[in-house]
């Protein structure tokens, strides 16, 4: 299958939607010139225009057509093999001084990034066609929303950006033509997708956004990790706002009473899980709605903090998704859905590790070779993704399109982690809660290139996406705290626990509902909890664990507090705020003293 293709020939009506924006058209005109496209595409986000760019993509073998009986409207597309995951080493903040990207940033320095990548661009589309993808991140009328424009010679892209954003004519009739207008400049040009030429890079100052030589969903659809989170969290911090990787749900109780909630886990720790949460049984009249799985965009309003989705789709883990963990993850990708690097069965339908029902008895693998059970190789990459609309979660927030965001009663940071943090605690305040999240660890996944199940801090799930100086961020959520005369409560969580045997604890997904409600309990100040020297911890009987087959010794284990970890945890805090320097807010260091002390009282 082709990452790379020849240029596409549209029909007059298609394809030459061109903007009014005297500043964009100069833009798209100097990015030409560079690259020397064979034609350019300007996206206006029709059915027809879709309709083309399927038929196109299909006649040039970049995405395969799955059976329209079982998927309908969807497809599969292959990644380049070296080409699968995000990729931190090559991606860079190149703020005009070093330290204005702090010290968990690749840095380096504009003019000369700017040259190299010019280098890199020049003549790079020859004989492809030049997308301009136009779009906006948010609901069309909140005061939060961005608009972007990607270039890009990626058809792949161009259909992955009409699924993740609100992509077309809209993002121009916001745009408007006043060519000093605030948005997005980002440039994406597959290359060769070599490594050794692959740089995402961005440009906070300018608004702008260069990558190059990959063709994988979280470097190159521009919108998702680039600008909402890495130029947003930047921006944010300037305009007294926050851009967060974090998930929004909603929480509807038996007696109608609504809360909403954010969780911010790294990659592949179960943000989507939890944001299409299906409570058991158990909680009847519970509902749990999703505004988002992946980014939060949150202002304080009225002493509150209120939250946006950005997004308009998933762009989700597939292996492990099943009717078992995620009913409403499987609902949504049953059709309309952009599949990559998942396997292909022999009529024409999607399989992964983890899907229900037995694997097939013959499949094409994610690189495209054959594949039976007894293969060594997995069938589906483990970092394979499903792009699809968030229009199709049965489960979807009936606010999500509200321009003013939803409420956030409770935050909650979670990592995964083998040992040593329990299932659920309680911050004491909200700057013990901004500790509790500047501290958060978790085991690496295959989200981002590299070494699996290795513990690295990952401050706010952000180390790989917060755009400037890491200091800055934490002095940034200390100050939103000074702002909100209702904050939202602060909670830990750890899905992850393993015992002896190297099991998890926690049976997790529907379950983490017991947790779920504990959190909304403490919100409306009706459930218990004991005062630990991490902070508010539930009893074994503050817990609704009614109907679960779970051990008691497990319960003890989840939450139990074993003071040697912890001291060599509160020694691993120190080494990560020592490791960056002084640029750790006093409030955080003195936290950390507290904490300590807590322990030895
Ligand atoms: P990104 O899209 O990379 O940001 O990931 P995410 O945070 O949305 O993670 P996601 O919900 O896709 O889950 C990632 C992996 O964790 C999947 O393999 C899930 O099956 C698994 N997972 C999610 N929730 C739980 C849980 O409660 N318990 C356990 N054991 N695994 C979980
Ligand atoms: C993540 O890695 O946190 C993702 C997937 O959500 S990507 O868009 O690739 O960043
Ligand atoms: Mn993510």
């Amino acid at each position: 299958m082709k990452n790379i293709a020849p240029a596409v020939f549209a029909p007059d009506g298609i394809g030459d939607t061109k903007p009014d924006n005297q500043a964009v058209l100069n833009w798209v005109h100097e990015v030409g010139t560079l690259t020397n496209p064979e034609n350019v595409f300007w996206c206006d986000g029709s059915e027809r225009e879709h309709e083309f760019l399927i038929a196109e993509s299909l006649k040039q073998n970049v995405v395969i057509k799955l059976n329209e009986k079982k998927v309908p409207r969807s497809y599969l597309h292959r990644s380049n093999p070296n080409d699968v995951a995000r990729v931190e080493r090559f991606t860079f903040i190149c703020t005009p001084t070093k330290e204005e990207a702090g010290p968990t940033n690749n840095w380096s320095e504009p003019a000369e990034t700017y040259s190299k990548l010019h280098g890199l661009l020049k003549g790079a589309m020859r004989g492809r066609t030049m997308f301009v993808v136009p779009y906006i991140m948010g609901p069309p009328d909140s005061p939060l929303t961005k608009v972007g424009f990607e270039i890009t010679d990626s058809i792949y892209v161009v259909l992955s950006m009409r699924i993740m954003t609100r992509m077309g004519k809209i993002a121009l009739e916001r745009l408007g033509n006043d060519p000093k207008a605030e948005w997005n400049r980002g440039v994406h040009s597959l290359l060769d997708v070599d490594p050794a030429r692959r740089f995402i890079c961005h440009f906070p100052q300018d608004n702008a956004i260069i990558s190059v030589g990959s063709g994988y969903g979280g470097n190159v659809l521009l919108s998702k990790k680039c600008l909402a989170l890495r130029i947003g969290s930047y921006l944010a911090r300037k305009q007294g706002w926050m851009a967060e990787h974090m998930l929004i749900l909603g929480v509807k109780s038996p007696d109608g009473k609504k809360h909403y909630v954010s969780a911010a886990f790294p990659s592949a720790c179960g943000k989507t899980n939890f944001a299409m949460l299906i409570p058991p049984k158990h909680f009847e009249g519970w509902k749990i709605t999703t505004v988002g799985d992946d980014i939060a965009w949150m202002q304080v309003r009225d002493g509150r903090l209120y939250a946006v989705n950005p997004e308009n789709g998933y762009f989700g883990v597939v292996p492990g998704t099943s009717y078992k963990s995620n009913p409403n993850a499987m609902k949504s990708i049953a059709r309309d859905s952009l599949y990559t690097n998942v396997a292909l069965t022999d009529d024409s339908d999607v399989w992964w590790e983890g899907k229900d029902g037995p694997p097939p008895a013959h499949a094409i693998d994610w690189r495209g070779n054959d594949w039976t059970p007894e293969s060594k190789e997995k069938a589906a990459h483990p970092n394979s993704r499903f792009t699809t609309p968030m229009r199709n979660n049965p489960a979807l927030d009936s606010e999500v399109e509200g321009g003013k965001g939803v409420p956030i009663s409770a935050i909650i940071f979670g990592g995964r982690r083998s040992d040593t943090i329990p299932l659920v605690y309680q911050a004491l305040d909200w700057d013990h809660g901004v500790y509790l999240g500047a501290t958060m660890a978790s085991e690496t996944t295959a989200a981002a290139a590299g070494a699996v199940g290795q513990v690295r801090r990952d401050p706010m799930a952000m180390l790989p996406f917060c755009g400037y100086n890491i200091g800055d961020y934490f002095q940034h959520w200390l100050d939103i705290g000074r702002r909100l005369t209702n904050p939202p409560l602060i909670f830990n969580v750890n899905w992850f626990r393993k015992g002896a045997g190297g099991k998890f604890l926690w049976p997790g997904f529907g379950e983490n509902m017991r947790v779920l409600k504990w959190v909304i309990d403490r919100c409306e100040g009706n459930a218990g909890a004991l005062k630990s020297p991490l902070g508010w911890l539930p009893g074994p009987h503050d817990l609704d664990l009614g109907e679960l087959d779970i051990d008691h010794k497990c319960i003890a284990e989840l939450l139990g507090i074993d003071h040697e970890e912890w001291q060599k945890e509160i020694v691993q805090h120190k080494k990560f705020f020592d490791s960056l320097g002084d640029v750790i807010p006093q409030e955080l260091q003195k936290q950390r003293e507290t904490l300590a002390a807590r322990f030895k009282e």
